[in-house]
């Protein structure tokens, strides 16, 4: 790269200069040399715009005209088109060719496994045409897809008007979407697949017409897919009362794809992990996958397509709203507890990490060099977060409310996230000026708390105090929602009556410091801190194990008792990192030990209640990450549970019943059997491993990879076979191979990184299809923290060089591989240099992507 790549400013936003009556765009495909007719219609927004400066990158242009007229005065760079002396308004036709074979950045128009498919979010628009590729650019779209007869699917958005033979022996399908939308929600999908066809009745009684394309073989693998969908669409009208506006709804699955899904207009594409499974082919996990993510691009018809972003700074203002909305579709139809452990364990390994590093940035950024960096956890999952405190302060009628006249005000609009706080607070006649902070400040804020107890005159007053983040010590208060319960000594809950008002349990926190009174409190209680983590914020309180422990029973929310188990667990570990002890606290054994004589109720809560927390769940807790105490200490803890629990693990193992159902019962009993599993692998015998070995072979797939996990964890003796079987069974299919790639990656031994660098020759490994490298070489970075944080530096060599190459064939997916190099800082001197100096053979790359640069710059920045 000759120049260096400019940011661009949410502060400089300025509007287009014009806009676009009306579009149609006709593909010639060849894999090669795909030929682009755009004609469309253009108006200046102002009489003195003369000039209009085309977005385009990658393009070959072959012709150019404008009123009719070849056009020769135009000046064309290598990602502009710029046309001078235009009239107000004037008919553009242009013509580009393309090499969709040769786009390994799957962004634009690509292959896939032979099949035509494009991705435009965000700016991949411009390597199909010259546009104004910004997302407040909205208009009409016709599309003309000419292809050979051995391509027999035609597909764009919107409706089919028209299909037919041409005298050349092609054939053709053109499509309309009669509703206005912006470049990166077009789409167009070409090849031969299988078709699972059902129907949808909306509330209104319209007629919806569903299809859902997947490769030839697989129809099998779609029926989850699609009653995922027709459940999003029922559960949209009756949550937010949205209705499906097209007659047809299309969702087509693709192999190469850097995402899970994309929200086009009538005609999502997938990611074929995300549609794709059966018992045989798919864990439990994978069906919550997809059920959440079919109804993620589902939800964005309204919250996206109906009403979209002014510009890409708002992003928050669709991902945030649509996380939000399908974190309550699965709560809704499953269980409101795992998905909020879900959703929290999100917010603490991964966008905590972020905000403290060096890509930190509000849910609305400010200043972006490559847009496709900004999908983050920051502005997806944080901004969920701030939608739900939105929620619990507005309560669900006075958030409907806001939504309705959201929707009124903007619908068919590009709207921004001030536009969505106005709604919400007009609607319910609340002030949000103080909330809006959230949009704006980056970094994790603290929240401190203490309490007192007086029993002359029964008051419990509890202090709040907010201290800002480190990286953003000027930050003034936020409004915090804390959400709280108070418990007696008995469990029962305490009703709240204070002095200031609170509603529904939800404390607001609005200065740096306040506190709480709590009249008629008869014995001092135990308090549950930010229930339900009613704000995205790191706690500090003392409270101690008793207390916890109580919380761990009595707490109404499963959320809560689940937290006050990952804090025990929390508490033992850091307090074993800073002493030489590696005892188990034998309270912390035994409460285990009493939830293992009582497997009832919800067993899949009470197998999370069980699990240590992650790496990066415990590495936060430290400014430094103590990366050999911490693998030390988690092996140890978790062969105590296994050794002093041996016996409640296998009773309660031999006590569930194979059962295959996928309802809410059948999840349960299957995560509790890996989880006990996990522990007896460590502590095995003939019986045990007879289980593994029976585990192994199950045609459950969730059980099957239970036992593998299992036996990765213990580095167990049957490992190496079973796996050898696995990759014998599976070899034709690469989706379920995915999970035997991640499965080698984890692997602890010694022969680990030979065995790595082995892998990257299976014939089923293919570097240029993301959902390869990221099973390999992301589930390596990711989980197994003993041979990726090697301090001979193996681990970080073999991302490094994967990057070089990444960085050619898809930057976007090198981008998202590089993130674990970009908490450098926050590792010891010898492993940090050894992290830092892979960044640097980054940066030293004469072709360094704009993608990659963004990150390397600002990690190896100060
Ligand atoms: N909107 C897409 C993400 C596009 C990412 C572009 N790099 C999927 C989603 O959030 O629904
Ligand atoms: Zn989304």
């Amino acid at each position: 790269m000759s120049t260096k790549p400019q940011a661009k400013y949410l502060k400089d936003y300025t509007p287009p200069s014009h806009h676009v009556e009306s579009i149609e765009l006709t593909f010639e495909l060849s894999p090669n040399e795909t030929l682009v007719t755009a004609r469309s219609v253009w108006v200046a927004n102002s009489d003195t715009a003369t000039a209009l400066s085309l977005d385009g990158v990658d393009l070959d242009l072959v012709e150019l005209t404008v009123d009719g007229v070849a056009v020769d005065s135009y000046e064309l760079n290598e990602n502009k088109l710029n046309l001078s002396e235009l009239p107000t308004r004037f008919r553009l036709e242009i013509k580009t060719k393309i090499d969709p074979a040769n786009n390994t950045s799957l962004e634009g128009l690509y292959q896939s496994a032979g099949a035509f498919c494009t991705q435009c979010e965000a700016e991949g628009f411009r390597k199909i045409t010259y546009f104004l590729d910004r997302p407040d650019v909205l208009t009409v779209y016709t599309v003309k897809v000419i292809a050979s007869q051995n391509i027999p699917y035609l597909l764009s958005n919107g409706n089919k008007i028209e299909e037919g033979q041409l005298s050349d022996g092609r054939h053709f399908a053109t499509w309309h979407d009669p509703y206005r939308k912006p470049s990166y929600l077009f789409a167009l999908v070409a090849g031969d697949f299988d078709v699972l066809k059902d129907t949808f009745k909306t509330r209104s009684g319209r007629d919806v017409e569903l299809a859902l394309f997947v490769d030839k073989g697989n129809l099998p693998k779609a029926p989850h897919a699609m009653n995922s969908l027709k459940a999003a669409m029922a559960w949209d009208e009756t949550r937010f009362s949205l209705e499906y506006d097209l007659d047809i709804y299309m969702i087509v699955a693709v192999d190469f794809f850097n995402m899970g899904a994309m929200e086009n207009k009538g005609l999502n594409i997938f990611n074929s992990a995300c549609v794709l499974a059966n018992q045989e082919t798919a864990t439990d996990r994978d069906y919550h996958t997809i059920e959440s993510i079919v109804g993620h691009e589902y939800f964005h018809n309204w919250t996206g397509n109906r009403i979209t972003c002014r510009d890409w700074f708002q992003l928050s203002l669709k991902e945030g709203l649509t996380v939000f909305r399908d974190q309550e579709f699965s709560s809704d139809l499953g269980s409101r507890g795992l998905n909020r452990i879900d959703a929290v364990n999100a917010m603490r390994m991964h966008q905590f990490a972020e905000d403290e590093g060096p890509m930190a940035h509000p849910i609305r950024p400010e200043k972006v060099i490559e847009m496709n960096n900004f999908y983050t956890v920051t502005v997806y999952n944080k901004g969920a977060e701030v939608i739900r405190m939105l929620h619990s302060l507005l309560g669900e009628d006075g958030f409907q409310k806001g939504m309705l006249l959201y929707v009124e005000r903007h619908d068919g609009q590009a709207a921004t996230c001030d536009d969505f706080v106005a709604a919400m607070s007009d609607a319910n006649n609340v002030d949000l000026s103080q909330f809006k902070l959230w949009y704006s400040q980056h970094g994790t804020t603290t929240l401190k708390a203490t309490t007192t107890y007086d029993e002359q005159s029964r008051r419990y007053s509890l202090t709040l105090t907010q201290r800002p983040p480190k990286n953003n010590a000027s930050q003034p208060p936020l409004l915090i929602p804390v959400a709280i319960q108070l418990l007696d000594r008995n469990g029962n809950d305490i009703a709240l009556s204070n002095a200031s008002n609170v509603a529904n349990n939800v404390l607001q926190l609005s200065d740096y410091e306040q506190t709480f009174e709590f009249e008629n409190i008869q014995n001092e209680p135990v308090i549950v801190l930010l229930e339900d983590f009613s704000s995205p914020v790191k706690v500090q309180f003392e409270q101690c194990l008793e207390d916890k422990l109580h919380i761990l029973k009595f707490a109404r929310s499963d959320y809560s008792r689940w937290e006050a188990m990952q804090q025990i667990f929390t508490q033992a570990v850091v307090e074993a990192v800073n002493s030489e002890s590696r005892d188990l606290d034998s309270r912390i054994v035994d409460a285990c030990k009493s939830l293992l004589e009582k497997p009832v109720g919800d067993l899949a809560l009470l197998s999370e209640l069980l699990v240590l927390p992650n790496f990066e769940t415990l590495a936060s807790q430290f400014d430094t990450t103590p990366v050999d105490a911490l693998v030390e200490i988690i092996d140890c803890f978790e062969q105590q549970l296994a050794e002093k629990l041996k016996p409640y693990w296998s009773t309660v193992y031999a006590n569930l019943m194979e059962n295959h159902a996928l309802n809410a019962e059948g999840v349960g009993v299957r995560s509790l059997q890996n989880t006990s599993l996990y522990y007896l692998a460590k502590v095995s015998d003939a019986e045990i491993d007879a289980w593994l070995e029976k585990a192994a072979v199950s045609v459950n797939m969730t059980t099957k990879l239970g036992a593998l996990r299992a036996m990765v964890g213990a580095s167990h003796s049957l490992l190496e076979e079973s796996m050898t079987r696995f990759d014998g069974q599976w070899r034709h299919d690469l989706l379920v191979m995915d999970k035997w790639f991640a499965m080698q990656a984890m692997r602890r031994d010694e022969n680990a990184i030979a065995r790595l660098k082995s892998l990257f020759t299976h014939p089923c490994f293919d570097k240029s299809n993301p959902n390869r490298v990221r099973a390999l070489i992301g589930s390596f970075a990711r989980a197994n923290v003993r041979h990726f944080h090697r301090i001979d530096g193996q681990g970080y060599q073999i991302l490094g060089d994967l990057l070089l190459e990444l960085n050619d064939i898809n930057p976007q997916n090198a981008s998202r591989m590089l993130t674990p190099f970009m908490s450098w800082k926050r590792f010891d001197g010898q492993r940090a240099e050894q992290m830092k100096s892979q960044l640097q053979r980054l940066a030293d790359l004469p072709n360094l992507s704009d993608d990659l640069f963004e990150k390397v710059e600002k990690a190896l920045a100060g």
